[in-house]
């Protein structure tokens, strides 16, 4: 290395040192919300656990690799709201959280990768979507309905959602049908290559 770039070296070393010092962006320091698994370029924890992962164990899933969301880290992405007519009270209520696209962005998945996402809920209930169709819908991971973050027992702690009036192949379905693609606690995601 000559002097000059040393010295180049040197100067961006000093800039970036302190961006390097921030909390490390794959460490999970609170409960594990959702796991992601498959094509996926990241990962924050090994294989599952037999013994331990009873739950994805009950659901038939193995892998070995994966990454682990934590609440904090859902909160880093950037948020959005959605106000659609829930099928449940036909009332529209405000849901907030990421995009899924930025989800599987930070687990290392491409915003344009050929892949198809299976969405699995705690209840076993399980909805392929391809990354497109997700992408096209702007579905989110919610995490607060009407400014509350979401309950176990109820919609939450995630679940993947869609402002569904908005995206007209959808608005034009009666409001029972327009759902099936947007598991409540959703826990768990699936990314294979189409
Ligand atoms: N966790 C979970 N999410 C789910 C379901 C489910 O059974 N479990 N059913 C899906 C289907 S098929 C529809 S139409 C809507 C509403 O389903 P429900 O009326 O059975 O709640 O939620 C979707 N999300
Ligand atoms: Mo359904």
């Amino acid at each position: 290395m000559d002097k000059r770039r040393f010295l180049l070296a040197g100067a961006l070393g000093a800039v970036v040192a302190p961006t390097v010092a921030a909390p490390a962006p794959n460490a999970r320091t609170g409960v594990g919300l959702l796991t992601v698994t498959g094509a996926i370029g990241r990962s924050n924890r090994g294989p599952i656990d037999p013994a331990l992962d009873q739950l994805m164990v009950k659901h038939g899933r193995s892998f070995d690799k994966a990454w682990e969301f934590d609440a904090a880290m859902l909160a880093r992405l950037p948020a959005m709201t959605i106000q659609p007519t829930l099928e449940y009270d036909a009332k529209a209520h405000k849901l907030t959280g990421p995009l899924l696209t930025s989800v599987l962005g930070a687990a290392g998945v491409a915003a344009g990768a050929a892949v198809t996402l299976t969405l699995r809920a705690i209840d076993g209930y399980a909805v392929a979507v391809s990354l497109a169709d997700a992408s096209r819908y702007r579905m989110i991971v919610a995490t607060t309905i009407d400014g509350m973050p979401m309950s176990l027992g109820g919609l939450g702690p995630l679940w993947a959602v869609y402002d569904a009036d908005r995206i007209p192949e959808l608005a034009d379905k009666p409001l029972k049908q327009r759902f099936a693609l947007s598991p409540w606690g959703l826990y768990y995601i699936e990314v294979k290559a189409t």
